[in-house]
């Protein structure tokens, strides 16, 4: 088979942190144990088909920058299948487990939907070959329900039936692909289910809309047995002034109001974190407390640009910060770790996917290996416990118990008087986690 990236020789291997080799991992050390699981188990490493192979480059300004060989000669069928197979020599070479895709990533669209859906049968079945032959895994499958005009006003929640019946019948198509190559999920990313003007907009109808829509998807996966995991990924806004599935909170508000929660969970992007005007952390701290962290999208946004500019995540805090709520929260079991990250558009070369990727897998290890020392040390658990111990006892377990109401808790407050305060230690806190960075 012909070689797409020639510059990258062989796999990439763990030199170590004295290494200076820009192709080499300086902490990501695969079958390294971290608390009893590889690093590779631990962090669940994907690589995504529509930044990385079929973005070249282009932004609102201008067009591609990036020249690929997979993209030259043939026509788009044959260009298909040689992206998927640069992709898997670049999964292997890397050494990521897993890959994620849209269904228009893999295969483009054809006139006819009968012809779309041949396309993605052929390109499915090389996909699920180069599967086999590397070991490679599919994280999550989607569709892309947003890129094509008959999307304009959203999919699920257009105000067309026809549209929603589209979107319907390809999502449909796209689980069925999901499960043949045996996905261990299935993302479902608002696309336009937003809008742009409440002018125009029956916000209520919409809601109840996206609601019946998750209940057919729930609906058709129990039919074909399909038995990966379902995600909602939140964002807040791009390409709609508004999404609906705006952040975790929202998310979870809409699958508890149409008694969903049981059939989706929460796939977390940084970035779109960032555009809500939460962090990261606070995204998952969120989707952890109630029970929702299913995967997560691992890149990071600039809070200088205000848009969802999909960086590759660098920023050691993020990654401690993140791997601390994972871990505690149990560590991902259909979920992984997505890097939905794109290369600047300056970043031409096929090697930069490389560098990007490596840099990327290094630092969600130091965030693995920091976050594993913070849990054994305790320190910071120890201090948050303390802060709540008040409620295990007396009149707080009674609180919690709800064994008291509002005449019991004056009767307390008129005996005991002024509370007792205690500091934050905020300071205190932040220099103890700079200990373990
Ligand atoms: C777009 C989203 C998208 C989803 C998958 O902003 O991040 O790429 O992850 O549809
Ligand atoms: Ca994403
Ligand atoms: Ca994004």
């Amino acid at each position: 088979m012909r070689a797409f990236f020639p510059e990258v020789k062989q796999p990439i291997g763990y030199e170590g942190p004295a290494s200076r080799n820009p192709l080499a991992f300086k902490h990501y050390s695969a079958k390294e144990k971290v608390l009893g699981k590889t690093m590779a188990e631990h962090l669940r490493f994907a690589a995504c088909y529509w930044h990385t192979f079929k973005g070249l480059g282009q932004d609102m300004f201008g067009l591609n920058t990036m020249r690929r060989a997979y993209c030259q000669g043939g026509d788009s069928v044959v260009v298909a299948e040689q992206t998927m197979e640069a992709a898997f020599e670049f999964f292997t070479k890397l050494g990521v487990g897993f890959w994620c895709f849209h269904d228009t990533d893999i295969a483009p669209e054809a006139d006819t939907l009968v012809e779309t859906n041949a396309r993605l049968d052929r390109i499915v079945k090389l996909a699920k070959q180069l599967q086999r032959d590397t070991g490679v895994k599919l994280l999550w499958g989607t569709c892309n329900l947003f890129s094509n005009r008959r999307f304009l006003a959203g999919a699920a929640t257009n105000p067309s039936p026809e549209v929603f019946a589209f979107a319907a019948t390809k999502v449909k198509k796209a689980l069925e692909i999901t499960k043949e190559l045996d996905g261990a999920g299935y993302v479902f990313w608002g696309g336009r289910e937003g809008y742009d003007t409440l002018l125009n907009t029956d916000m209520g109808r919409k809601l109840d809309h996206l609601g019946r829509f998750l209940h057919m998807a729930v609906d058709y996966k129990k039919q074909i047995r399909f038995r990966g995991q379902f995600y909602i990924e939140p964002k807040p806004k791009e390409p709609t002034k508004h999404q609906y599935d705006f952040d975790a909170a929202s998310c979870h508000a809409f699958l508890q109001r149409y008694g969903l929660e049981e059939h989706l969970k929460l796939n977390i992007e940084a970035n779109h974190a960032t555009l809500a005007g939460h962090t990261f952390h606070h995204e998952l701290a969120y989707a952890a407390a109630n029970g929702l962290l299913g995967s997560v999208d691992a890149n990071r946004g600039d809070t200088l640009l205000g848009w969802d500019t999909d960086q590759f995540p660098t920023d050691l805090y993020d990654t401690t910060l993140a791997m601390y709520v994972i871990l505690k929260a149990g560590g991902f079991t259909t979920g992984g770790l997505n890097f939905d990250a794109r290369v600047r558009r300056q970043s031409i070369d096929p090697i930069d996917l490389f560098h990007a990727h490596i840099g990327a897998m290094d630092a969600f290890a130091r965030g693995l290996k920091n976050a594993a020392a913070l849990l054994r040390e305790k320190r910071l658990e120890t201090f948050v416990k303390k802060r709540y111990a008040g409620w295990d006892k007396g009149i707080g377990k009674q609180i919690e118990q709800g064994k008291v109401g509002f005449a019991e808790l004056e009767a307390y407050t008129f005996k005991h008087g002024e509370p007792e305060l205690q500091s934050g230690r905020q300071e205190f806190l932040e220099n103890l986690l700079n200990e373990y960075i």
